[in-house]
């Protein structure tokens, strides 16, 4: 299968200006010659989220559960350097990998993204980054690896206690080995041509593009191999409400927000908010869809 085959054309397109352009250099080297040839729409005709919005309205509680808060709170932290991933569980031999090596896995690639929170808004974001798949070929699975749990970093002398987020933490996210080797899931370090700001989950985080937003964890420390599906912090804080899988579905109603249509952040008039349909696996079902083959997607939402 070659990448063209899995992914939309926009993407692909986008993806092979920017290796022209940027190929191997890192990223603030790579932001400068990004910049000339940034486009203000993707060639689905949705227009790019203005950077002001997707900075400065976040979701990431570990630093404040408001969407100002992460903005205000998180630029005080420091990643620690260099910044590690652990990879361990069910492979053949356990891994640490810091930063500088993980950006060496595959060249950087810049993927435009909707980006769908089950809040019912959603974005349209320039991310960059590299497969994950790049970063999980490092280890061999054992036979029993059959997930990958990912665990973002916390420390609560500079973060939210659990009890004030009122989600548990460290948070922790996972998927099915196979979703996590699909090739639309990004292993991120940039958004617009720039390294990620703290409140978007610096210096590491994943975007997972055809499932809600909260699937796509940031801050990411640790990933485990498992043979059980691992538990996820959304779905032990309120598991009738948020399963598992997580993919966007215009057809599973959620508790508190409209599943069917979601605004789109930084459009429509000064009274207006523009209202989209919602669609199928955020408009990813024809990369995605075969991975739920035989799956009732309403059962496992
Ligand atoms: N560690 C961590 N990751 C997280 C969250 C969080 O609270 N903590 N929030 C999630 C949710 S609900 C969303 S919608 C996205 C938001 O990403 P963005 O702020 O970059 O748009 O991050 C996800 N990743
Ligand atoms: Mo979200």
């Amino acid at each position: 299968m070659r990448y063209s085959d899995v992914t939309p054309k926009e993407i692909y397109l986008n993806r092979r200006r920017f290796l022209a352009t940027a190929l191997a250099l890192p990223i603030p080297a790579a932001a400068a010659t990004l910049t000339a040839a940034k486009t203000a729409f993707n060639a689905t005709g949705e227009k790019i989220t203005p950077q002001k919005i997707t900075t400065t309205y976040n979701n990431y509680y570990e630093f404040g559960t408001g969407k100002d808060e992460p903005a205000k709170n998180a630029p005080k932290w420091k990643p620690t350097s260099p910044w590690t991933v652990r990879i361990e569980g069910e492979v053949m031999q356990p891994k640490t990998l810091d930063l500088d090596r993980i950006l060496k896995l595959a060249p950087l690639e810049e993927r435009i993204y909707r980006h769908r929170c089950v809040e019912a808004w959603s974005i349209v974001v320039p991310w960059i980054g590299i497969p994950l798949s790049a970063l999980l070929n490092q280890v061999k699975p054992t036979s029993k690896g059959k997930f990958v749990a990912f665990e973002s970093f916390y420390d609560p002398q500079q973060m939210l206690s659990p009890r004030k987020a009122g989600i548990e933490f460290p948070y922790v996210e996972g998927l099915r080995l196979d979703e996590a080797m699909h090739p639309l899931a990004l292993l991120t370090v940039g958004m617009y041509g720039e390294t990620l700001l703290n409140q978007n989950g610096a210096p590491l985080r994943m975007v997972i593009p055809w499932k809600y937003g909260f699937k796509s964890i940031k801050s990411i420390v640790r990933i485990r191999f498992s043979e059980q599906q691992p538990p996820t912090t959304w779905n032990k804080s309120w598991p009738a409400a948020y399963g598992f899988f997580s993919n966007v579905n215009p057809n599973h109603d959620h508790p508190s927000w409209d599943q069917k249509e979601e605004q789109r952040l930084g459009e429509g008039g000064l009274f207006s908010a523009k209202i989209v349909k919602t669609q199928m696996f955020n408009g990813y079902g024809d990369q995605v869809s075969k991975l739920y083959t035989g799956l009732d997607l309403n059962r496992n939402y």
